[in-house]
């Protein structure tokens, strides 16, 4: 299904006999390593995919810290409840760094903001399940934070220098995250009562296959792909990436005594790599439609808080705008 709604674009991906010579001197610098910067110019593709991959990962982190903060007032311990305050606000710190590195490619905050509050722009189709109990906090940072940096670490090495930068920051965060997740569960699954663990295969039943889909849709339906390697913005393919985190993941629920809820999942000794079964395709492409069972609320949060703060807002520019006065004045 999700193949008849979008188009591979790798036809589409221009050899370098095909570009004018400004472009095939930009696909050049890329093949070489270089990094561009804001002020070098770049095709204007370049620079919109840059806008559109950047502004939904800004968004992702800040539409990320709702779910877990639905747990901050209930964690189970001090020493827990400090622990997920630090990542949520470090979830809100990569928004900033994020929407800063789009800010360089000529659009505003104020922009971005519009797209996503009024549903223009995506954000990670991860956020828009629910948290139910305190394992699925676990389960986001093992399984969430573990496949956001899979996908992240690959992004350091991005063309473009101000998301590369960005991203060397985030992800040394990121670790810090995974690990919180996956201690969180160690303690449940190793030192807990069979409730507990009972809890813990119950989060991970539900966020699976949703993890899996944070990778992006196969690579033969993937529409940004082709171009997006070309220029280096992306390092790996999609499928590439989720077969890494598969295989990087089976050991660690082995060792939590955990079931991955998928019958097709067994090593294969010929690849060097696990075969899995397919995530289900129509259940991505309908929370990517706004479907999902947290859309609505994870949208309205979000349209909320902007509502909330206006007033905010408007004392900082009238602050602002008194000191301009005042030092025009002087
Ligand atoms: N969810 O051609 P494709 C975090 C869209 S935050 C929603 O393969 P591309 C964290 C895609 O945008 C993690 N949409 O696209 C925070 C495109 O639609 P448009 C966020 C998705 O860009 C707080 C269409 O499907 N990480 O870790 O080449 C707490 C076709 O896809 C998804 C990032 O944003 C999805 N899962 O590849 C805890 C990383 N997948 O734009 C944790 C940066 C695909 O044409 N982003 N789509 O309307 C990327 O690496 C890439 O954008 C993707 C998709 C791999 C996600």
């Amino acid at each position: 299904m999700y193949a008849q709604m979008v188009r591979s674009d790798a036809a589409s991906v221009r050899s370098i006999e095909e570009m004018e010579p400004r472009e095939r001197a930009f696909q050049q610098r890329i093949d070489e390593g270089q990094k561009i910067e804001p002020k070098d110019w770049m095709p204007e593709g370049y620079r919109r995919t840059l806008i559109r991959q950047i502004s939904q990962h800004a968004h992702s982190e800040i539409v990320g810290q709702l779910p877990e903060g639905n747990w901050i007032t209930r964690a189970p311990t001090l020493e827990r409840k400090a622990i997920l305050l630090a990542k949520v606000q470090d979830e809100a710190g990569h928004g900033l760094y994020l929407y800063c590195a789009a800010e360089t490619l000529g659009i505003s905050r104020d922009e971005m903001y519009d797209q996503l509050h009024s549903g223009r722009a995506k954000y990670s189709s991860i956020f828009n399940y629910p948290t139910l109990s305190w394992a699925d906090i676990g389960c986001i940072g093992w399984l969430v934070d573990g496949a956001a940096i899979m996908n992240q670490v690959p992004l350091q090495r991005c063309s473009y220098g101000p998301y590369a930068r960005a991203m060397v920051r985030i992800c040394k965060e990121e670790s810090f995250h995974q690990r919180q997740g996956y201690d969180i569960l160690v303690t449940m699954c190793r030192k807990g009562s069979d409730q507990q663990r009972a809890m813990v295969q119950n989060a991970l039943d539900r966020w699976w296959w949703p993890s899996l889909m944070m990778f992006g849709p196969p690579d033969t339906d993937s529409v940004h792909s082709a171009q997006s390697m070309a220029w280096k913005i992306k390092q790996n393919s999609n499928d590439e990436l989720r077969q890494k985190f598969v295989d990087e993941t089976v050991p660690q629920a082995k060792y939590l005594g955990l079931v991955i809820p998928d019958p097709e999942l067994a090593w294969n000794e010929e690849r060097g790599a696990h075969d899995f079964g397919e995530p289900d395709w129509n259940e991505f492409l309908a929370v990517l439609n706004g479907n999902g069972p947290c859309n609505r609320e994870r949208l309205g949060a979000r349209r909320a808080a902007w509502a909330d703060g206006a007033w905010y807002r408007e004392g900082l520019m009238a602050h602002a705008h008194k000191r301009v006065a005042g030092v025009a004045a002087e």
